[in-house]
């Protein structure tokens, strides 16, 4: 190549070079400064990041801490249902579902708190004739009372007043509908928890018409989450 011939290829080689340094800018065009061309995060950029995380991991707490009281709550729903339909199967073969203290049956209770739970549970868990209804439940015995006799003939293996224990571990209430009003009031008071006193229980009424809730029926009620009757959490037949 003569020098006319080289002089004659500079410029195309500048507009080359041109070209190929445009290209390289406008290739993926980043705005000087932009954070990730950096060396590293700012401080404040750190803590934007953990802020977002921070509100993020709550926001996933609270999500699940929802489904876990709502899927217990649900439980307890089932399983009022479920005793609701044992308790037909009872009166079926009984002609009467069971009474709210076992008094009734023949055998004094050693105690007075949470005789109607106690009642159904010995009721249900019976062998005799029909057979047990109870399955798949959860026990508690919160007044830790023992009975001289096995009064049902019941399938726990000791004589343990036991409860159906809603998924909270509280024994739920059961009344029978002839004892929504009756004395003595014992058949009425629960002991949920060996750390709470003794509360006295009401059988609920429809608020419109001032009526208790299944008549000829019975009741079945949990005290809910929190562990104390008369709260907004309360669970149960008939609400
Ligand atoms: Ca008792
Ligand atoms: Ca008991
Ligand atoms: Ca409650």
């Amino acid at each position: 190549m003569n020098k006319r011939e080289a002089r004659s290829q500079k410029p195309e080689a500048r507009r080359r070079g041109r070209i190929q340094k445009k290209s390289a800018r406008c290739a993926f065009p980043i705005p000087p400064g932009s954070w990730f061309l950096a060396p590293g995060f700012t401080l404040v950029e750190l803590l934007v990041v953990l802020v977002i995380l921070g509100i993020l991991a709550s926001l996933t707490t609270l999500g699940i801490n929802a489904a876990i009281n709502s899927a217990t709550k649900n439980r307890t729903e089932a399983l009022v249902l479920q005793l609701s339909a044992q308790l037909d199967v009872y009166r079926l073969r009984w002609g009467d579902f069971p009474p709210s203290t076992l008094a009734e049956l023949g055998t004094a209770p050693p105690n007075a708190v949470n005789n109607g739970i106690e009642a159904l549970t010995a009721c249900l868990a019976s062998r005799r004739k029909g057979g047990q209804l109870l399955d798949h439940v959860e026990f508690s015995n919160t007044d830790a009372d023992v009975i001289s006799i096995n009064a049902t003939d019941w399938f726990f293996g000791d004589n343990q007043l036991r409860e159906v224990a809603d998924s909270y571990g509280f024994p739920l209430v059961y009344l029978h509908h002839k004892d929504y009003v009756r004395t003595p009031v014992s058949m009425r008071t629960y002991l949920f928890s060996g750390e709470n006193e003794q509360e006295q229980i009401e059988a609920v009424k429809d608020p419109a018409t001032q009526a208790y809730f299944n008549p000829d029926k019975f009741q079945i009620l949990s005290v809910g989450k929190d562990g104390k009757w008369g709260t907004d959490d309360d669970l149960g037949l008939p609400r």
